[in-house]
C-alpha cells in the first residue's frame, strides 16, 4: 500500500515565534491519522521545528538543499548540515525555485543525487505551465522534467523519492487542476514510471499533487486512486485548514 503524505511547504512565511506556534498549534489539535505530516518550514526555523516535532510523528523537510558537499557557496545550505540536525527530507525543484532561481532538471539530478547520498527522501516538483497545457504538450513537459532529473536513478533508489506533481498555473492562483485532470496526469506519471522501472516502483512511489490545494478541494482531489497526497502551500499556514486537508483521505 502507498504511502498517504501530506506536505505543508511553508515558503518564505513565519518567523521563529510563528514557527513554534503553529506546530504546537498543529500538535495540539492533530489526533491519529496513518497519513504522514511533512512540514516544511524555512531553512533558520528548522532547528525549532526538529525539536518541537520530536517524538511527534510529524515529519520536518527542508525546502531546498545545495548539490554540493560544500565549499564557498555563501548563503547555501548543504545535505550535511541538514541531516546533522535531523532533517532528512528535502523537497527540490519546486517551481519557485525554478522560475525564480533559475534551478534547471540538470542542475536538480545533481542535487537529487547529493540528497540520496546523504540517505535523504526527496520530495521532487514538477509540472507544466499554462502555455504548456494550452498547447497541449503538458504530458511532454512533465515526461522531460523527470526524465532529465530522475531517470538516470537506480531502481533502489525510488524508495526515497516522493513526486509532487504541480502544474505551475495552479500555484497560488487559486486555480485548481480538476480532479479528473490530476488523475489523469498521474496515471500518466505512474504508468511512465512502470515504463521505465517496472510494477513495484510504479506501485510504491506515493504521487502528490500541489497547488491550490484547500480544504474545501482536497477530499476531491485525494479521492482519485493515483493521487497519493499533497504539496499545500497557502493553506498550510493555518493549523485548522492543514488538518482539514490531512484529515480530508
Ligand atoms: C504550490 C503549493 C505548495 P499553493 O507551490 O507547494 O502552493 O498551495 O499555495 O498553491
Amino acid at each position: 500500500m502507498r504511502k498517504h503524505i501530506v506536505a505543508g511547504n511553508w515558503k518564505m512565511h513565519k518567523n521563529n515565534q510563528e514557527t513554534t506556534a503553529l506546530i504546537e498549534e498543529i500538535l495540539a489539535k492533530k489526533g491519529n491519522n496513518s497519513t504522514e505530516i511533512i512540514i516544511a518550514p524555512t531553512f533558520v526555523n528548522l532547528l525549532t521545528a526538529v525539536e518541537e516535532t520530536k517524538g511527534n510523528g510529524i515529519t520536518v523537510a527542508a525546502q531546498n538543499m545545495h548539490q554540493a558537499e560544500g565549499g564557498a557557496f555563501t548563503g547555501e545550505i548543504s545535505a550535511d548540515m541538514l541531516t546533522s540536525i535531523g532533517v532528512k527530507t528535502v523537497i527540490l525543484g519546486h517551481s519557485e525555485r525554478r522560475a525564480y532561481f533559475h534551478e534547471t532538471d540538470a542542475l536538480l539530478a545533481n542535487k537529487v543525487d547529493t540528497a540520496l547520498k546523504h540517505n535523504m527522501r526527496v520530495i521532487f516538483c514538477f509540472g507544466e505551465e499554462l502555455k504548456d497545457r494550452q498547447k497541449e504538450n503538458h504530458f511532454n513537459i512533465v515526461e522531460y522534467q523527470l526524465r532529465d532529473a530522475l531517470f538516470h536513478l537506480e531502481k533502489s533508489d525510488w524508495s526515497n523519492i516522493i513526486l509532487a506533481y504541480e502544474p505551475v498555473w495552479a500555484i497560488g492562483t487559486g486555480e485548481t487542476a480538476s480532479p479528473a485532470q490530476a488523475q489523469e496526469m498521474h496515471k500518466f506519471i505512474r504508468t511512465l514510471i512502470d515504463k521505465v522501472y517496472g510494477h513495484e516502483v510504479a506501485d510504491n512511489v506515493s504521487i502528490l499533487y500541489g497547488g491550490s490545494v484547500k480544504p474545501d478541494n482536497a477530499k476531491e482531489i485525494f479521492s482519485n486512486p493515483d493521487v497519493d497526497g499533497g504539496l499545500i502551500g497557502g493553506a498550510a499556514l493555518k493549523a485548522d485548514d492543514f488538518l482539514a486537508i490531512v484529515n480530508a483521505f
